[in-house]
């Protein structure tokens, strides 16, 4: 039988499980890399210390959580899915059950904005700005002239949010220290590189607000890479959740410098430092085209061609994953947390 929860505002049962992630206090470490599909965790976490984790457990609602060592040091893998709504539930839960300062590390597939930046390109972004469809501007009650005018625009594009530096640079060492050898083979005649200090933009849709083009639905989005790449020069890839796991953190982080500033004690003592390792999987995705190219790859009816041949092959996508998930091992492992800022419990059940 399942454990009572208590408490409608923050539901925990009486062991101190959440909700959805349903993990309790000395299930999740301190530092922690997320990712979107739980074979990919499955696959980072053999290269744990003894092969596999400490704690494994997988919730209702399908997060997984696995927790081992990495050369001695703890570190959770959490699989949690896609979009900005799972962000939340897993960033708020584990907060709730780890005590102390929190790395958390997004590592996951995305989109190429930059041709330079091809299949067998991991980038770490130094910030990511977030794109959301305005539902309003979609309303029947919005008129014409209200769309016309610009005073509703179909996608809202937020500030960027930036990436801890201390993180960043751990990441970007770490993935050029152990490139894999003789990629070229595997990815068409080039090595594989890593990018440091890149843009991001996380968007709320893999589909409406990263520019693909549906006839099934009304999106208003033919000229949105176009706008993206005016208002935020230099953007070099899409996914789905870098932008609000930076928001959460800064979010928490606020919460304690103003419990401070109040003379109140925070809840969390110690803070949420973020980055992220994006593996190029679609090079040239028609979200990566200006509306000129989707016009004329429409034109040529090549829309199809594109989707079917422009994805990452299986196995481009497990040498990617490998040097990407054991880099973000290594990094995490070698940022230091002092021992007072650490969960207190070493024991992972
Ligand atoms: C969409 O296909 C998914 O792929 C990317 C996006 O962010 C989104 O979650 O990340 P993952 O490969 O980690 O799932
Ligand atoms: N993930 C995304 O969200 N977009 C892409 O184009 C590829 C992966």
């Amino acid at each position: 039988m399942k454990d009572v929860l208590s408490n409608a505002n923050f539901p925990q049962d009486a062991q101190g499980r959440t909700y959805h992630v349903a993990t309790k206090a000395g299930q999740v470490a301190n530092r922690i890399i997320t990712v979107g599909d739980q074979v990919r965790a499955h696959r980072i976490a053999k290269a744990f210390d003894g092969g596999k984790p400490l704690f494994e457990f997988n919730s209702q609602r399908n997060f997984l959580t696995l927790t081992g060592t990495f050369k001695g040091v703890p570190i959770s893998i959490v699989a949690i899915g896609m979009g900005f709504s799972v962000v939340d539930f897993f960033v708020r839960e584990c907060r709730a059950v780890v005590e102390g300062e929190m790395i958390i590390v997004r590592l996951g597939s995305c989109g190429s904005l930059q041709p330079e930046y091809g299949i067998g390109t991991v980038v770490v972004p130094k910030a990511s700005f977030g794109i959301s469809r305005n539902y309003d501007y979609f309303h029947h009650d919005t008129t014409a002239d209200e769309r016309r005018s610009g005073a509703l625009e179909p996608y809202l594009i937020t500030k960027p949010l930036d990436a801890d530096q201390e993180v960043h640079d751990a990441l970007l060492a770490a993935l050029e220290a152990d490139k894999p050898k003789n990629s070229a083979e595997l990815f068409g005649g080039e090595e594989v590189k890593a990018a440091g200090d890149t843009v991001n933009a996380s968007a709320d849709s893999f589909y409406g607000s990263q520019g693909r083009i549906d006839p099934a639905f009304v999106d208003a989005n033919a000229n949105l890479i176009d706008v993206i790449r005016e208002r935020r020069p230099g953007v070099a890839t899409l996914e789905m959740e870098t932008f609000l796991l930076n928001h959460l953190a800064a979010a928490a982080n606020d919460a304690i410098d103003l419990a401070q500033k109040n003379g109140e004690q925070p809840v969390h003592k110690g803070k949420i430092r973020t980055g992220a390792v994006q593996m190029m999987c679609v090079p040239n995705s028609p979200a990566s085209n200006t509306r000129a190219d989707t016009d004329r790859s429409l034109a040529r009816n090549s829309f199809a061609n594109r989707n079917t041949s422009a994805f990452i092959s299986p196995e481009q996508c497990e040498t990617l994953e490998h040097w990407a998930g054991k880099s973000v091992l290594t990094a995490l492992a070698n940022i230091q947390i002092p021992n007072e800022r650490l969960h207190p419990s070493g024991v992972w059940n």
